[in-house]
């Protein structure tokens, strides 16, 4: 179970007439997909994410980071959207109704919030659907589909990459500008399921409490973004989220 929701929480976001949303790997937990702190499962149990999700370690094996994105992509496929990710795209249509901003930034790559219906979605890492050519610089989506080659090749013959952001590497222009366009604009700022370690991301939360926005953490456990929360409730976001968005509903 979770700490109770307090009263001002929902009297604030009531009144709420631009909201954020942060999001990070907590939100996809609920749907079977292991967070980047938990341990990675199977054969890849002895792989520290962290050392994958980089362009040094493309480089040195394309056909064993590629795999990874594969073994990733067949959890993404095998699982579905939860009830978190549910409460968010509701939280979206009754904002879009009464004319009021939403906007998600996701740090995940599983798209699970657009599966779930989630419009206004802003992916800062990428997504692990694309795939990117190192030669000509192709993007491909490939939902559902799983390689039959690793790496897999472009048409023109180049190595192909994941379309998302390793560590060391810069931001997409254009997801960073929408963010910090959000983060500008919000008075309502939620990070859910992050552990508010991974920069730029981390430093959200500060970005909007500094702009005037009420600020809410929901997170198993407390994080360096916790001390810039205005509230923060500890438990999954599965649970919490849908019983918070129906407490808005008149
Ligand atoms: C950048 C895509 C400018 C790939 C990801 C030194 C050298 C080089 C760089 C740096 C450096 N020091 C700092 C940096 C910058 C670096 C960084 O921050 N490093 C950290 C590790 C210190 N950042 C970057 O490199 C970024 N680029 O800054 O460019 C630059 C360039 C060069 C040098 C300096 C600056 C790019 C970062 C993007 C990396 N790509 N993903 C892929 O997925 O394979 S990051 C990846 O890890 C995720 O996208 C996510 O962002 C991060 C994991 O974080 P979380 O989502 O928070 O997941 P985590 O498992 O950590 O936590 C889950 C939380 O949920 C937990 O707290 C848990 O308690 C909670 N939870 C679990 N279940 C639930 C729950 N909560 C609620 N409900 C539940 N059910
Ligand atoms: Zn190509």
């Amino acid at each position: 179970m979770f700490s109770s929701i307090p009263d001002d929480l929902i009297h604030s976001l009531c009144k709420a007439k631009a909201v954020t949303v942060l999001t990070g790997a907590g939100v996809s937990a609920e749907s079977g997909i292991p967070t980047f702190r938990d341990a990675m499962d199977g054969l890849w149990a002895q792989y520290d994410p962290m050392d994958l999700a980089t362009p040094e370690a493309f480089a040195r094996d394309p056909a064993e980071v590629t795999r990874w994105y594969d073994h990733r992509r067949q959890k993404c496929m095998a699982v579905r959207p939860n009830s978190g990710h549910y409460a968010l795209v509701e939280l979206e249509r009754s904002l879009d109704e009464q004319g009021l901003s939403f906007t998600l930034i996701t740090q995940n790559v599983d798209r699970l919030h657009q599966r779930a219906g989630s419009q206004a979605v802003v992916e800062l890492h990428g997504s692990i659907w694309d795939w990117i050519c190192t030669c000509c610089g192709e993007k491909k989506e490939e939902f559902g589909m799983l390689c039959t080659e690793y790496p897999p090749r472009c048409t023109c013959g180049g190595v192909c990459r994941p379309g998302v952001v390793w560590f060391g590497e810069m931001l997409p222009v254009v997801a960073l500008e929408l963010s910090f366009a959000a983060l500008e604009k919000c008075d309502f700022f939620f990070s859910i399921g992050t552990s508010s370690l991974v920069q730029p991301a981390s430093e959200f939360i500060q970005i909007a409490g500094r702009n005037r926005a009420k600020t809410v953490e929901i997170n198993l456990e407390p994080t360096p973004a916790t001390p810039w929360a205005d509230w923060y409730i500890a438990g999954r976001s599965g649970e919490i989220l849908p019983g918070l968005i129906e407490r808005l509903s008149p």
